[in-house]
Order: structure tokens, then C-alpha cells, then sequence
């Protein structure tokens, strides 16, 4: 008799927390091939995880030393604006000022990080959990808050949903949420980009749950056939909504593991180590820069809040298990590395705390005085029908005349 096969998570709601299936190599052991390496060769990297930190708050081994202090300094503080940012908008969502929100909490050094490895002109196409490209790249909160709350001065003017963004100047291509068609979409720009002999690179962006979508594949067949200069990132976080990872990892072992089939070089990485979510975002951004072509990067961490404002995770997995998620906070191991280094203090982190609240509260103010959801200022009625077509349609056209607007 035939029996059907469904991969189910460790524990449910109710049982104890187990990640003892998480193999983690230590800090500073896996080596740093040079960027022409045959993939052939580091096939193994594909099962390990690239670490930087460790435990005792240092940074070692061969992906280390690539970021002054400085550098650092304004990683922690990225990292932390966009946690006192999704606090205060996941607040916003509760006190019915924005329809829907998605926050990042534990995913910060990820997209943070990242933005860091890319260098003008470079196009990222994001999914919704990687708001800290915006962040690190200094797009202004309040533009990002004032599309939240679809008031007057959203940029987008209440056409996408709230945190949908999109920003040509910051490398940030136009959110969608129709799943993985980022992936087709960087992969194509990449091409292009190639082909017209420019200097720019791509960077897609999916989640582990996403990966089971077609157009994931289809991308990594034209990068590897073409050499696009991308770079292939799949944020692991463990979880697809209420579906845990090992449905669309399948039998591969590991999401990186995907890459192999196609001969993508492919790496996976402690991405709660903000410096080795840069170490490997570099040297595949140096890969993609000199024509050596697409590199595939696992992003192993942990959805430690909701999927969305709409969610309710204890319905499917037990409440303490980002408790025991082993790779820790990323804010609270770049803190603890900076003070190992004698440059940040628990007195400085307190301090820096209060500072950047108060920025974010005096920005949503700021956002605020243009309208929320369902008070104040409103993008008007015309708006609807401008920006979508260079030549409008006569049956919009009509319809706008209907508006009288
Ligand atoms: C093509 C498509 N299918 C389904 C959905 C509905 N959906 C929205 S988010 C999500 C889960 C995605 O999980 P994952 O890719 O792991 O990303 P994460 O939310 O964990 O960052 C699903 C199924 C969608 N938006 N698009
Ligand atoms: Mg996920």
C-alpha cells in the first residue's frame, strides 16, 4: 500500500522547543575560497554555515576584518532603528492607523547588512522583510511611514499596500506580492544589465517558503546559463507563515543546496552575524562585479514575530521557540562584539535606545500630521488614474470624467 509523504515540524504548539537538528559549525571555520573558485570545489558550503561571531563576542577565522568600527557602529544602529521602527508600526496597525504591517524582528542584520555589500546603482528586488536595505541606505523613515498610513504624502499614493515600497534612487525595486517573481525579475536586470555593458549588479531576494514557487527555478536556470551578475539570496527563517521550512526545502537538505543542480556557487550563513551576512554578501557582489556570475546565499535564521499583523503564531509552533533559536539576537551579538572591542557599553546601548525612539517617535509625528488610515490627508481620488500608463486608456479616461477629477 502506497503511503503519502508530509514533512512535519519537530515540535507543535505545546511541546518543548528542539533545534538539536541544527548543525552549527563554529565561528571562523569555514573557509574563504578566493571568488574565482571552482563550485565544483565548495560544494561542502553548501551544508555548512559561514560564522563570524562568537560566543564570547569576537570576531574570528578567515571571513573576519572586513569593517571598521565606524562601519560597525552604524550597523548596530541601523539594526536598531528598524526594530524601534517595526515596534512602533506594528503598535500603529494594533491602534487601527495602518491596515497591515510586517516586521523583521530577529531578521535585522539580514537586509541591514547587505545593503552594505552593494554599491550605487546596484538594484535590489526585495520581498517585504527586507525594509533594512531602505534603512541602511538612509531612505527617510517618514516617507516609509507616510506610505504606511496611505495619507497625503505617500509617495506611492495609496496604490500599494503599506509597506510595499519602492525607491529607484535607494536600489529598491518595486515590491510585489505575488511571491518569487522577484526572482525572475532580478535575474532579467542582471542579464540586461550585462548585456548593455554597464557595472551594475542585481540582487534577488526570496524566502525559504517561496522557493517552491516555479519562477525560483526558472531564474536559477537563466542565471547559470547566462553568468547574470546577481546575487541569489534566500532568507531562511525557519518558517512560510504557518508552514515550516522543511516543505519547500523538500529532500534537498539545505536551501543552498538547490544552487548545486544548476552549478551556482553556493553558500549558507549565520544571518543573526551581521559581519558575516557582509563578509558573504561581498565576495558574492565581487563574484557578480568581475563576470564570474550568479552566487546563491542561504541566510539561516529565525522569524521571531508574526508572519504579518494578520498572524498568529502560537496557533502552530510553541510560543518560547525563538528562546531557543541557537544563533541568538543579531542586535545583541553586535553589541556585545563592539563592547568586547572596548568601543560600545551597556550605558551607550541605553542611551542609543532612548535617542533613536525618540527619532522614530518625533518621525511618525512628523507622518502623522499628513493623515493615517482613516483620518486627516488622502492622496485625492485622481491620483488613482495617474502614473500607471504613459498614455492613459480611453476606458480610464472615461472613468476619471465620471470622477470628475
Ligand atoms: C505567489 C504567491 N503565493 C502565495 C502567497 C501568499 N503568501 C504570502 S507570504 C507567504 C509565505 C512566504 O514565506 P517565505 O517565503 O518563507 O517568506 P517569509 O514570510 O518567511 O519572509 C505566502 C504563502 C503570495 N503572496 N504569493
Ligand atoms: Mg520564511
Amino acid at each position: 500500500m502506497l503511503r503519502f509523504h508530509v514533512p512535519e515540524p519537530e515540535v507543535r504548539p505545546g511541546g518543548t522547543p528542539d533545534f538539536s537538528n541544527v548543525t552549527i559549525p563554529k565561528a571562523g571555520s569555514v573557509p574563504r575560497p578566493e571568488i574565482d573558485v571552482d563550485p565544483r570545489a565548495i560544494r561542502d558550503m553548501a551544508f555548512s554555515i559561514i560564522r563570524v561571531l562568537n560566543r564570547a563576542g569576537e570576531a574570528v577565522g578567515p571571513w573576519a576584518g572586513l569593517l571598521t568600527d565606524e562601519e560597525l557602529l552604524e550597523g548596530l544602529r541601523n539594526m536598531m532603528r528598524l526594530r524601534t521602527f517595526d515596534a512602533r508600526m506594528q503598535m500603529a496597525q494594533r491602534q487601527g492607523k495602518t491596515s497591515f504591517y510586517m516586521q523583521h524582528l530577529g531578521e535585522e542584520a539580514v537586509s541591514c547588512a547587505f545593503r552594505k555589500a552593494l554599491k550605487p546603482g546596484d538594484m535590489n528586488f526585495p520581498t517585504y522583510r527586507q525594509a533594512g536595505l531602505l534603512i541602511a541606505d538612509g531612505y527617510p523613515m517618514v516617507t516609509m511611514m507616510n506610505q504606511i498610513y496611505s495619507n497625503e504624502a505617500d509617495p506611492l499614493k495609496g496604490r500599494q499596500l503599506p509597506i510595499m515600497y519602492s525607491s529607484k534612487e535607494h536600489g529598491f525595486f518595486s515590491i510585489s506580492g505575488n511571491l518569487a517573481t522577484q526572482y525572475i525579475q532580478a535575474v532579467g536586470w542582471a542579464m540586461a544589465s550585462a548585456i548593455s555593458n554597464d557595472s551594475r549588479i542585481a540582487a534577488a531576494w526570496i524566502g525559504d517558503g517561496s522557493t517552491a514557487e516555479s519562477d525560483f527555478h526558472a531564474a536559477l536556470v537563466f542565471a547559470s546559463t547566462y553568468k547574470a551578475p546577481v546575487v541569489l539570496n534566500v532568507v531562511n527563517n525557519q518558517w512560510a507563515i504557518s508552514t515550516f521550512q522543511g516543505i519547500a526545502r523538500g529532500g534537498s537538505g539545505t536551501f543552498a543546496a538547490r544552487g548545486l543542480g544548476f552549478g551556482i556557487p553556493s553558500l549558507r550563513v549565520d544571518g543573526n552575524d551581521y559581519l558575516a551576512v557582509h563578509a558573504v554578501a561581498k565576495w558574492a557582489a565581487e563574484r557578480a562585479r568581475k563576470n564570474l556570475g550568479p552566487t546563491l546565499v542561504e541566510y539561516v535564521t529565525y522569524r521571531v514575530g508574526a508572519h504579518s499583523s494578520s498572524d498568529d503564531p502560537s496557533a502552530y509552533r510553541p510560543k518560547a521557540e525563538s528562546d531557543a533559536w541557537p544563533l541568538g539576537d543579531p542586535i545583541i551579538r553586535l553589541k556585545n562584539h563592539l563592547i568586547h572591542r572596548g568601543v560600545w557599553s551597556e550605558d551607550r546601548h541605553t542611551q542609543a535606545e532612548a535617542e533613536i525612539l525618540e527619532t522614530v517617535i518625533a518621525a511618525q509625528k512628523e507622518a502623522e500630521s499628513h493623515g493615517t488610515l482613516h483620518a486627516g490627508g488622502k492622496p485625492s481620488t485622481r491620483d488613482m488614474f495617474e502614473g500607471v500608463y504613459a498614455e492613459m486608456p480611453p476606458h480610464l479616461r472615461r472613468q476619471r470624467q465620471q470622477a470628475g477629477v
